[in-house]
């Protein structure tokens, strides 16, 4: 499972701008050691429509994707899904993400931003 936010390293130096300016935006960055701080910030495998196949590379997907589950994958996740017409507040969201589903079996999901929000897919 991805973090919804996580940890990334980033050069001390680095400016971050609000956007839009004026906002009242700001990054959460925690001072660091030897010129890196670490900026906590959404996680795109969670945000984003994503598969990591079997081999271990990750298949980024358009928002409003459709996927078909080979049975091999080690995480597919269907990015943020917001009502339509919400995707101004959240650019790159979708507002659906189909699943295919090959193979019988028994398919777990959760909701990564409300994890216990759980359920299951009976393919028979
Ligand atoms: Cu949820």
């Amino acid at each position: 499972m991805a973090q919804f936010v996580g940890p990334f390293g980033v050069s001390s130096s680095t400016q971050f701008m609000p956007l839009p300016p004026g906002s009242n935006n700001q990054p959460l960055i925690m001072p660091g050691k030897n010129g890196m701080n670490t900026l906590i910030s959404l996680n795109a495998r969670a945000y984003n429509p994503v598969a990591i196949v079997s081999a271990g590379n990750a298949k980024t997907m358009n928002p409003n994707a459709n996927y078909t589950l080979s049975g091999t994958e080690k995480y597919v996740n269907s990015g943020f899904i917001l009502p339509k017409g919400h995707d101004k507040d959240f650019p790159g969201s979708s507002d659906t993400f189909t699943v295919t589903f090959q193979k019988a079996g028994t398919y777990h999901y959760l909701c990564i931003v409300h994890p216990w929000m759980v359920g299951k897919v009976i393919v028979k």
